[in-house]
Formats: structure tokens, sequence, C-alpha cells
């Protein structure tokens, strides 16, 4: 296990010298998890085209995956906590062992990345590795609003994010351009709302079955989704299918444009509160993670003093759902609500006001950083796509920076990774964007920060091109890492 390229980075590592293990034709697997080992098992038959049968426990198995609360000896991991897990590899077998299926997953995810890309034989290295991540909260955004992306999109961004062992998928679902997820009580946000993207496309919807389908796949890797419904700003879509929800009763145009800031409900009409409850009750019903983010950023045509009072009626509505609000961080000066996050993609040296009245409150944070790991700015001028509002965003800019230190007094729930879509209209352009500062930011969520070393990172990333390659998945080829 000395040089393994696994990303992100185990916490704890201990080769053992000389030995290893090698998958035979005949090798089983057992699992106290029937979901991971049949992920295993396929993930590895369409490697290997081994049989790889899937049998009741037993010590012959030559890879067990086991539930067991007790950690032995690995000391400062306790009992591997609600993610951790333990990977024993010896010349007969292979051992995972975890307290929960999600520690599981990652132990599987580790062995898949210790494995040959493609060819055998295939030899996993002898050692142990002990592994817990860093933050809980691990996640990558996709704004399936400016450009509309279908299930089986998403659903290849969730391999690709929980390969990396990130474990939320925020789906940025309603903004000026189009509203992407079907409600029962007002269906015209799906069929008017939902008709427009930027640039003037087809644009389309999720229907409420899709957006199960969307919360399955992604369970079943135990990603959990956190769903936007972006407000009171960022509205033209809905404004535009229904006329009582603007202040004069207007319906605007379809917007299929790039600016931001000129939306508004009408935050003095009780019918816009009616709107926003009977939107986040079926959101709420149809997710089962603790979340609801409710956007609140750039709100630009909406005065403070409304801000603020519209998000006094608003974050009650998400607490009596059975949810813990999340807004970027321009909430923060808004009288926060238990248990509320903020998520600051903030740029530059000093951490703004807005940020710090959500800290002040006791708010977690969710960290952003735009020009850190905002996933669509550009890497260099000559990249093709994105922006460059907050600078360029190389691989190692992504990478190199401590969270803890960016913000004074932060409690940091986590780190999120946004990918916005004013310029990103296909699969090869998610791809090109993604990869590779997206497992860039899955290591600085994951990895402790004494472990992070960009040189040692960017020999490891180099070695998953390849591998990224063999699942069609395309990148950018950032000259500092390849
Ligand atoms: C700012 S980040 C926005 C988005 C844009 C993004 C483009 C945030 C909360 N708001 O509306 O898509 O910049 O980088």
């Amino acid at each position: 296990m000395n040089d393994i390229t696994v990303v992100p980075v185990p916490a704890r590592v201990e080769p053992a010298s000389g030995v290893s293990f090698t998958f035979s034709a005949d090798a089983v697997i057992s699992s106290d998890s029937a979901g991971v080992g049949a992920y295993l098992a396929s993930a590895l038959r369409a490697a290997t085209e081994f049989a790889l049968p899937i049998v009741e426990g037993g010590p012959q198995s030559a890879i067990s995956l086991r539930l067991d609360g007790d950690s032995g000896d690995s000391g400062d991991f306790g009992d591997f906590g609600d993610e951790g897990y333990e990977l024993v590899v010896d010349a007969e077998r292979v051992v995972v062992r975890a307290r929960t299926e999600a520690g599981l997953f990652y132990g599987v995810q580790t062995l898949l990345q210790l494995l040959p890309a493609a060819n055998g034989p295939w030899t996993v290295p002898g050692g142990r590795i002990v592994d817990a991540p860093r933050f809980a909260y691990r996640g990558a955004m996709l704004d399936v609003s400016r450009h509309f992306f279908g299930v089986e999109v998403v659903e290849r961004f969730i391999d690709a994010i929980s390969r990396y062992k990130m474990n939320v998928l925020h789906l940025h679902l309603s903004d000026d351009q189009g509203w992407r997820i079907a409600i029962e009580k007002w269906p015209e946000l799906a069929t008017v709302g939902g008709a427009s993207q930027v640039g003037g496309g087809a644009g389309g919807c999720f229907s409420q079955a899709d957006y199960a389908r969307i919360v399955d796949y992604a369970a079943a890797r135990f990603v959990t989704v956190v769903p936007e419904i972006d407000m009171p700003g960022h509205t033209n879509a809905a404004l535009h299918a229904y006329p009582e929800l603007n202040a004069d009763g207007v319906a605007p145009a379809a917007y299929t444009g790039v600016d931001v800031g000129f939306s508004t409900l009408a935050v003095g009409r009780d019918v816009t509160y009616d709107f926003i409850r009977d939107v986040l009750t079926e959101v709420a019903a149809l997710t089962p993670g603790p979340y609801l983010h409710i956007g609140g950023d750039e709100a630009q045509s909406t005065s403070t003093e409304d801000y603020l009072a519209f998000l006094d009626r608003v974050q009650p509505i998400v607490g009596e759902l059975g949810k813990t609000v999340v807004g970027w961080h321009q909430i923060g000066p808004a009288r926060t609500v238990s248990g509320r996050v903020a998520q600051y993609w903030g740029h530059g040296p000093a951490p703004d006001e807005d940020v710090l009245a959500a800290v002040a409150q006791g708010d977690r944070l969710v960290l952003s950083p735009a020009d850190r790991v905002y996933l669509d700015m550009k890497y260099t001028r000559e990249t093709p796509i994105g922006l460059d509002w907050a600078g360029l965003v190389t691989t190692r800019t992504a990478y190199d920076w401590d969270p803890d230190r960016l913000i004074p007094g932060a409690m940091v729930l986590g780190i999120e990774a946004p990918l916005w879509t004013e310029t990103v209209a296909t699969v090869a352009e998610i791809d090109l964007l993604t990869f590779p500062r997206l497992p860039a930011v899955a290591e600085l969520a994951w990895s402790p920060q004494d472990a992070r070393e960009w040189n040692d990172f960017r020999a490891r990333l180099a070695a998953h091109g390849p591998r990224w390659t063999l699942l069609g998945i395309g990148f950018h080829p950032d000259p500092e890492v390849f």
C-alpha cells in the first residue's frame, strides 16, 4: 500500500510490504449489506469478467463486507463513526468492516481504487487502511435550471461524486430560466415555467416520479439529495407561469438570458406564501433527507426590509415540514431558525458581513467559496466554457486551502462544489468543468488537513485520468496534474 493512488487520501494507511491479494476467477463475495455487496459485485464483474457470486458469510470468502461496531485497535476512530471503515488486505482475503452501510460503501470505493483500472492480474496491495471523513457534508451542486439535464445525466453525476465519497447532491431546481420539478397544486410551473432555458432551448421538468428515481438512485450510493427552490429572487420562471405571484399581477415573458437579480416574488401578497407552502410541502414529501434549500441569494429586486420579512415567514414553514433550512449566505442577517445552515459562496480574502451574521447567530456553514470550488469558473483564460467573475480556478486552487481557516469562528458542516450551468449545455461540458476539480474538492472534504499535500495529491490524481477515460468521462488535462 506504499504507492496507492486512492482519492480522497485515507486518514491512515499501514502497508504490509511484500503482501498482496490477487482475485482469482473463483473468488466469492460475502456481505452484511445486500445493497453494498451487489454494488461491489457489479463493479468487479464489469472489470474482471469473473462470476463473483455473493455467498452467505464464511471465512472462506475472498471479499468480506462486515457490519461491525467494534473498531478494535483503530484508536482515534472509536467505533468508526457514521461513515468510517477499516479495510484489511492479506494474502488470503480482503475484509472491509464498518458500523454502517455507508462506511462499507466507502470501504468498497477504496478497494475499487486499489485494483488496476483495467486488465488483470487483479491484485490488491496488502495492509490496513482505517479511514473516516473530516466533514459530515461533502457535496456537489448541479444547476438543472439554466440548462435542463434529464434523470440519466443526474444519475451519472451521482455516480461520479459518490466514487469520491461525496454524500450530498444539491439540485438547483428553480431559477429565472426554468422551473424543474412538477408541483401537483401548481401544474403550470412544469408546463409553462419548465419550457425554457438559457439560449432558448426547450428546457424540461422532472416529474415527481423522475425526482423520486433520482432520490432512490442517490440513496443507494449514500448520497442525500438537497433540493433548492430559490426565492424570493431567481424566480422569473414561476412569475412567468403564474401572474398572481407578481406584485403588479402581470406575468413577465420567459427569460433565456444569463443576468441575475431582476426578479422577485410579490413578498406583500398572501398568495406568495400559499404558493411557497404548497411547493415546499410537495418537495419535502419527496425528499427523505433533512434539508430544504430556499436559495435567498441575489435578491436585488427585493428591499432589505421586505427580504427580512419574507424570510421570517418562509423559514418557519420549512421547520413545520420537519426539515432544516439551508440558504445562500445572504440569509445571514435574517433571524435564524433552529439548525439553520448557511452556504457561503463569497470570494476574496475578507469574509462578507452576511456570512459573519450567520456565524454570530450560530448557523452552521457549508463552504463554497467561489474562487476555490465553483466548478463553473474557467480553469484558464483558454477554457472554452465557464465564467470568470470569481477568478480562474485551477485544480490546485480548488485543492490547496484549509476550510477551517476561511471564516473566523465558523462551525463548518462541510464543503460543496457548485456547478452552475449558464455556459454548460452537454454532458461533455459537465465533465470538462467537473474533472479534475471535483475529486480535489472531495479530498478537501474527506481527508484530514495534515494528510493532504498538493504534490502527493497531484501524483495520485493523475492516475485517475485513465480510469475516467475507461468510464467515458472527459476531463480538463490540467498541466499541473497530468
Ligand atoms: C452567482 S452563487 C449565483 C448564480 C450564478 C452563479 C454563476 C449564487 C448563490 N448565485 O445565480 O449562476 O453566480 O457563477
